[in-house]
């Protein structure tokens, strides 16, 4: 839980999902974006699942960040239930590496969109929630520019090394 009033609500399946989510509530306080994190599962508390994406607009939030593994309908079943952009993570477990995940997120029914990010990429979910808030936010767009500028120089830096 972040010390800022929450605007990002990061939800997973279970506790177990926390160390690939953990990026994502880095990345968000890595921009000042205040979040909340709860574990709210689809399968074993739906009720609680409702509720919560039911009144996630209500309360401030304006991103929920969703991830679950195997059958992981938890980022569809919030959109499902909210009008905040849901933006899903697919955990890999032991079997199937994710694919599973993957495709229980991602394939969603024309009307209810999640935006998917790639197999355990929790830091990707941080810093997509950070753009969508970002295109209403100039202050936030600018320091998204300059991640993306220090995120290149970087990179260069990286490879000047390698010629050395
Ligand atoms: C999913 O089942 C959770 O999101 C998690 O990725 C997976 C395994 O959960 P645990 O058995 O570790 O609680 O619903």
């Amino acid at each position: 839980m972040s010390e800022r009033s929450p605007i990002v609500g990061i939800v997973m399946g279970s506790d177990s999902d926390w160390p690939m989510m953990q990026p994502a509530a880095e990345a968000l306080d890595e921009f000042g974006v205040g979040y909340e994190a709860h574990v709210v599962s689809a399968h074993r508390t739906p009720r609680r699942m409702l509720d919560y994406a039911e009144s996630a607009a209500g309360r401030g939030l304006r991103v929920i960040v969703a991830g679950a593994g195997g059958a992981a309908h938890l980022p569809g079943m919030v959109a499902a239930a909210t009008p905040l952009p849901v933006i899903g993570v697919p955990r890999p477990l032991d079997r199937l590496d994710g694919l599973d995940s993957l495709l229980s997120i991602v394939q969603m029914p024309a009307g209810v969109p999640v935006a998917t990010v790639g197999i355990g990429g929790g830091r990707n979910a941080g810093l997509l929630a950070v753009r969508v808030l970002a295109a209403g936010d100039a202050a936030l767009r600018e320091r998204v520019e300059r991640f993306q500028a220090e995120l290149a120089e970087s990179v260069v830096a990286r490879d000047l090394t390698l010629q050395e």
